[in-house]
């Protein structure tokens, strides 16, 4: 192994360096906290006021969304369902894409941000060693360093190329594990649970909170999908349709083998195991079309399993649930307030003791006519 002696100028060139170094994981340091810091969770985007249309659904192409449905329809405050139309770009993939989709939830913005740090990260580290290199390579060549120093050890270099590379760590696992924590974070109990099951080769979404029914979802032709104004295999039939701004349970199980529900422009994957429900927190921002596919190598038409999630807002997929033949909480509430309210049908022939027909059954019906 060649010895280096290092003069006082190589000294204060590393010096230099070094600083350069120690600013740049302070700068990334600061900004990956920074990209934690500005994603709190106060700061999400508040659930759309149902009054607000939403300005996404305004962007829609009326050529392109003419087959699919009245972009007019789905104006927010409405009571009716009818399906939303997609947006270019949104929620797909797009052509000549070299980054991963723009992201429509809280996580996938954290996530994103966290993806992007990095690559700078690399980028710069990567340029700097390069820099180095190429240092080495000019001053110290047989030509340029005829003598060459007979150094073994420099504590201070020792210590900067040990502690630097710790703390650039550090700096990642910091927003890393904060990004792992907040996929595992718990849905709280005003969740609403929607269930998607996979099975070969289809989805079905069931909704338990809303009377358990059940939507299967195929996929669409791809000269369908593309007269509907939709991404060829990635349109369905029957989307699962979920609310925007809303926290969502999303359970995910599977009848035959094991599938993965994955949509990109949602940061969310999980895997649909036979036997075994996995669920994660899902909050949609903002209403829109979002397609996603079987993410698990499950058989011969693994291909062709697509997803599609509708967001809406709350008060349309109300009124979407009610049209599956759905129902809510507070309908089972009222009927069964209806129910105590509601006298007998029928009452007691006496209900004094001892008087004729006292505990015995009734005979005809006394209940009130109204
Ligand atoms: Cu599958």
């Amino acid at each position: 192994m060649s010895s280096i002696q290092f003069s006082a100028a190589h000294r204060g060139a590393f010096r230099i360096f070094a600083a350069l170094f120690a600013a740049l994981v302070l700068a990334f340091g600061w900004q990956a906290a920074s990209a934690q810091s500005t994603l709190e969770p106060g700061d999400l985007v508040a659930p759309a006021p149902a009054v607000t249309p939403p300005a996404a659904l305004e962007q829609i192409d009326p050529a392109v969304a003419a087959d699919v449905a009245d972009p007019d329809a789905v104006v927010a405050g409405a009571d009716t369902y009818s399906p939303l139309a997609p947006v270019e770009g949104k929620g797909m993939p797009s052509d000549g894409l070299l980054d991963i989709q723009d992201q429509f939830s809280e996580d996938g913005r954290f996530a994103y941000d966290l993806h992007i740090g990095l690559v700078w990260m690399m980028a710069l580290i990567s340029l700097f060693v390069l820099g180095l290199l190429l240092y080495v390579v000019l001053r110290f060549n047989r030509k340029a360093n005829p003598v060459p120093s007979k150094t073994t050890h420099n504590t201070t270099i020792e210590v900067i190329w040990t502690v630097v590379p710790v703390l650039i760590l550090v700096a990642i696992a910091i927003p890393s594990i904060g990004l792992l924590a907040r996929q595992y974070e718990v849905p709280g109990e005003d969740a609403i649970t929607i269930k998607a099951t996979g099975y070969q080769w289809y989805w079905g979404y069931t909704y338990p909170d809303n009377g358990d029914f059940e939507i299967i979802s195929n996929m669409l032709d791809e000269e369908e999908a593309l007269a509907r104004g939709e991404p060829g295999q990635l349109a369905v039939d029957n989307r699962m349709v979920v609310p925007a701004g809303v926290p969502i349970r999303l359970q995910v199980t599977a009848a035959d083998v094991i599938h993965s529900f994955a949509v990109p422009s949602l940061w969310f994957k999980l895997d649909a195991v036979p036997g075994r429900l996995n669920e994660r927190l899902l909050e949609i921002e903002e209403p829109g079309v979002y397609y996603g596919q079987c993410s698990e190598l499950c058989g011969a038409r693994h291909a062709y399993m697509p997803i599609a999630v509708e967001a809406l807002p709350l008060d349309q997929w109300r009124a979407w649930v009610r049209e599956q033949g759905g129902t809510f909480a507070e309908d089972e509430a009222a009927a069964a307030a209806t129910d105590a309210a509601l006298p007998p049908l029928q009452g007691p022939e006496s209900a004094v003791p001892g008087a004729p027909g006292a505990g015995a059954a009734p005979t005809q019906d006394t209940s009130p006519t109204t």
